[in-house]
């Protein structure tokens, strides 16, 4: 499907309707109708007061009203936002219905307007609908749905900055660059003196092109890493405290507290918002020795989570020695994951017997019994700066733009010997680079194939 000019099908058409807030508690819900008839069906499911019509009223209007029934019995009392093709997100007629948040009532809302013509529509249907129409293009498009998932305010700004176009800025750079070699390459079919040159400016270009992808891969499991949210894993031998300190970061007692080592058995996972970055915290089961298989089993996975984590809070209780299996267990941590342990000694409140300079860090001296164990999250707050910081990209990639890529660096590469030989093969460097322009395209979805474009949009979800 080659979309430089946007192409509509019928069934884009089609008026689709959906709840666009999540469904549970709140006082308002927005109901949103698009397509050809939008208009149409919410004015025949409409009342507005002074026997106005809604589908007179002007583009970008707000009005009180009622919805009716089939039996001209009152659903809800509403506000409709009427905004006419194609200044609108989908670029189509929209109305968006401002409701009561009761289920029952957006039920009644949604089957009237299926009653009257609209239909159920899908997963990031109206997103699709702004990409066809030329609105957006799919990396813009992509940002949204990156925008209403983002757990932390780095992720947060750079799909901002994608849905600004940064990402589409740099990809139609690519694009432009691309363009430029592969007229070189097919003039040289009509200036056959200068083909030398052509190819020598070609394979300069080509490397500049493979250096900017390199720049633009840079960096991607990290990006990947805070797209999901911050995992921090509290890890470390039995009874040193973890789950107490888990619990405290908190504020609530999710894991079981006793002096009885080993009392957590299995990773328990919980969320918890810190400065409106969202952070993912996981108790763990202590590290020992053990015959019990449920225990070692729990152990395993403590092991998991720390490879997992993007930040490790290694546990040490400072009230005794570290045993020499418990010494062999946390060097061999340091030596894995040094540069995401934060290195805590707990109980500063009872005499220290813990020996300092067994572990290659000085700890943090804490204690559950005092507010001293805030300072652990300061220090989670500045790893987590210092991961931010790595990533140099106002955008973040995901597993498609990365594949893709991948995908066009490789095609590059390849094409690189073609220009190295005596006399260069032009037209298969058209050929080659044709297939490249390709894949930049596939990456703005200018180019690109329908079973693609719905894998895409099935990420969304339904109202979006
Ligand atoms: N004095 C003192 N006791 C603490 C502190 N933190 C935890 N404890 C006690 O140490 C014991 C073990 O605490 P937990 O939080 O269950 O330790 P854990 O590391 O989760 O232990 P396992 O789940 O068995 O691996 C409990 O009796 C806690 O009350 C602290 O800062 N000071
Ligand atoms: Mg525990």
């Amino acid at each position: 499907m080659n979309l430089n000019r946007p192409l509509l099908y019928s069934r884009d058409d089609e008026t689709i309707v959906a709840l666009c807030t999540p469904q549970g508690r709140g006082a308002l819900a927005l109901i949103r109708l698009s397509g050809n008839d939008a208009r149409q069906i919410a004015a025949s499911l409409s009342l507005l007061p002074h026997n106005k019509k809604l589908e007179d009223q002007p583009s970008h209007t707000i009005h009180l009203g009622w919805i009716i029934d089939h039996n001209q019995q009152p659903i809800d009392q509403v506000m409709l936002s009427v905004m006419c093709a194609p200044k609108t997100f989908t670029g189509q007629d929209t109305v968006e219905i401002t409701a009561h948040n009761n289920q029952f009532i957006i039920e009644a809302i949604i089957e009237q307007a299926v009653r009257q013509g609209a239909r159920l529509a899908h997963e990031g249907e109206f997103t699709k609908r702004a990409f066809l129409q030329g609105k957006i293009d799919l990396l813009q498009a992509e940002a949204i749905h990156d925008l209403i998932h983002a757990q932390t305010q780095a992720t947060l700004k750079k799909s901002l900055s994608q849905l600004e176009g940064s990402f589409s800025a740099r990809i139609n750079e690519l694009e432009k660059e691309l363009i430029t070699t592969l007229a070189w390459s097919e003039a040289s079919f009509e200036f056959l003196d200068e083909e030398e040159e052509f190819g020598q400016q070609i394979s300069e270009k080509l490397s500049l092109i493979i250096k900017k992808i390199a720049d633009l891969k840079k960096n991607f499991s990290l990006q990947q890493q805070l797209r999901q949210g911050i995992r921090i894993a509290f890890i470390g031998a039995v009874n040193a405290g973890k789950s107490s300190l888990f619990n405290t970061l908190l504020g609530q007692k999710r894991s079981i507290v006793t002096s009885i080592a080993g009392t957590t058995r299995d990773s328990i996972e919980a969320g918890l918002y810190y400065k409106e970055n969202f952070w993912t915290l996981i108790d763990t089961a202590g590290l020992r020795e053990t015959l019990d298989s449920i225990e070692q089993e729990g152990i395993q996975r403590s092991y998991e989570e720390a490879h997992k984590a993007d930040i490790i809070i290694l546990v040490i209780d400072g009230s005794r020695r570290l045993s020499p299996q418990e010494h062999g267990v946390y060097t061999a941590l340091f030596e894995n994951y040094h540069h995401k342990i934060i290195l805590v000694q707990n109980k500063a409140d009872l005499p220290e017997a813990y020996d300092a300079r067994s572990l290659p860090r000085t700890p943090l001296k804490v204690s559950c019994t005092d507010s001293s164990w805030s300072i652990i999250e300061q220090k989670i707050e500045e790893k987590i700066n210092e991961l931010t910081r790595q990533l140099e990209s106002p955008f973040l990639l995901n597993k498609r733009h990365y594949n893709l890529l991948l995908g066009l660096e490789q095609k590059i590469i390849a094409l690189l010997p073609l220009l190295t030989s005596l006399a260069i093969p032009y037209e298969l460097v058209s050929y080659h680079l044709r297939d490249a322009l390709e894949c930049s395209s596939e990456m703005t979805g200018k180019s690109i194939s329908e079973e693609a474009l719905d894998k895409v949009f099935k990420e969304f979800c339904v109202g979006k």
